[in-house]
């Protein structure tokens, strides 16, 4: 409860931030985007990961709070790289919780709006279980996200229990290969299965896929080989405050 309440102020006195992964391409490196991942700038217990909180506001439902600030800051910075004429996606974590609020969509629409982002910009990270009963309620509001003109994906994918039946219906743009999978690639035969097996499906099915976790350049080159188009790891850069994305960015021309 006194994590809960030290969250509520958080939140209202504006110590949450933002990180900023880098996402790039297989074949060139570029920067092709980024996922926003929240971090709490503590006064007294200093800078505060996911983990240690992001359970508490889930239980609380402080994650709504929370969840639409992230979206917003996010789309700030989006239409900030906009104006400066870069093409990059924002990539952006929805809990599953936050998905299934009937009002989900109308914040998005608004939040969006207040932003100036182009929408086309903006993909936004469900979990499989999010989306475990794919319910016409569920669908309905996929299709909803999707008419506003952003991307939707599918976040650790592997992990959850996706039926691949249901996966064709959803308009899913890109599959997230969870980093569970990548970490011992090309030496665990089982996870090569998996990591092979998760691209060759999203080619059929027209998405696109991003390694997680990607960490060595064995690895980079061992999915880029097998067609991986995007990917995100310590190989690239961990997450990065806004100040230190940009220097990243300009850094590598
Ligand atoms: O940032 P890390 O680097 O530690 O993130 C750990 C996990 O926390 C992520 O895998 C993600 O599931 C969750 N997470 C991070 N940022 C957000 C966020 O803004 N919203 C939600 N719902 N989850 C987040
Ligand atoms: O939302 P999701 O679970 O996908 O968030 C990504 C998580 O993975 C964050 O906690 C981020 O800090 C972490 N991460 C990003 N790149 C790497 C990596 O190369 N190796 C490891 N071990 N973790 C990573
Ligand atoms: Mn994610
Ligand atoms: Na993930």
């Amino acid at each position: 409860l006194m994590l809960e309440n030290a969250l509520r102020r958080a939140i209202e006195r504006h110590e949450l931030v933002l990180h900023y992964q880098p996402q790039v391409a297989a074949d060139d490196s570029r920067m092709v985007g980024c996922e926003a991942l929240v971090r709490w700038q503590h006064p007294e217990l200093g800078l505060l990961q996911p983990v240690q909180f992001i359970g508490v506001a889930e239980e609380s439902g402080l994650i709504l709070p929370l969840g639409n600030w992230v979206l917003a800051s996010a789309a700030r910075q989006l239409a900030s790289w906009q104006a400066r004429g870069l093409d990059l996606l924002m990539a952006v974590n929805i809990s599953a919780l936050q998905f299934r609020q009937s009002d989900f969509v109308d914040d998005v629409r608004r939040i969006l709006a207040d932003s100036g982002a182009d929408p086309a910009g903006l993909e936004l990270e469900l979990t499989e279980s999010a989306l475990m009963q794919p319910t016409p309620e569920v669908l309905a509001r996929m299709n909803q996200l999707r008419e506003l003109g952003i991307r939707l994906a599918l976040d650790d994918f592997g992990t959850g229990y996706s039926s691949l039946s249901y996966l064709k219906r959803l308009p899913i743009r890109r599959l997230k290969l969870d980093r569970s999978f990548v970490k011992d690639v090309p030496g665990d035969q089982e996870d090569v299965a998996i990591a092979m097996a998760t691209l060759s499906l999203a080619r059929d099915l027209g998405m696109d896929v991003v390694a997680e976790g990607v960490e060595t350049e064995i690895q980079r080159q061992f999915l880029a080989e097998r067609g991986c188009p995007v990917m995100q790891g310590y190989l690239f850069s961990r997450p990065l405050p806004a100040d230190e994305l940009r220097r990243w960015m300009d850094e590598r021309g």
